[in-house]
């Protein structure tokens, strides 16, 4: 079964957001196999968004993303890094979809609330760099009633 990163960026901590974020990823059916509420570090932050290193907005993204604790998890399901990102919405909030956590709560892309892994490679490094490679599956008795 797939899986993907997910973080829960400050902004969404310091809004009191933790809860209705994570309840759309659980009512989805997504499964929670690894979470955790953390300080991200620099070296972390650097690592994390070394794809964007050198970009305009890439000191603004790591000063935003080490500037408070963060929700930190790992999401199980079919499809789960699409899946994920559907539940998020467009990178702007401006762009995503109404019913989207990015549109529903956001306004800015410097203050989009949520990341997920974008693929499989990214899903892979970005669970790695979190959480390590030993995450253990749990027997989740509702899921005859969300998978077939
Ligand atoms: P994603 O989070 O939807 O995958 P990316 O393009 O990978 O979007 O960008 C990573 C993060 O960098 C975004 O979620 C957002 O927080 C930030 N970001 C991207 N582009 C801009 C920008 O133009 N201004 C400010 N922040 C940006
Ligand atoms: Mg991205």
């Amino acid at each position: 079964m797939e899986r993907t990163f997910v973080m829960l960026k400050p902004d969404a901590v310091q809004r009191g957001l933790i809860g209705e974020i994570i309840a759309r990823f659980e009512k989805r059916g997504l499964k929670i196999i690894a979470m955790k509420f953390m300080k991200v570090s620099r070296d972390l932050a650097e690592k994390h968004y070394a794809v964007h290193k050198g970009r305009p907005f890439y000191d603004g993204l790591i000063q935003y993303i080490t500037s408070g604790p963060v929700v930190a998890m790992v999401l199980q399901g079919p499809n789960a890094i699409q899946v994920a990102r559907n539940t998020m919405g467009a990178t702007n909030p401006v762009d995503a979809a109404a019913g989207t956590i990015r549109a529903d709560f956001g306004l800015e892309i410097g203050r989009n609330l949520v990341h997920g892994s974008d693929g499989p490679e990214t899903a892979a490094f970005e669970i790695g760099l979190w959480f390590g490679d030993e995450l253990e599956d749990w027997d989740r008795d509702v899921d005859r009633w969300i998978l077939e």
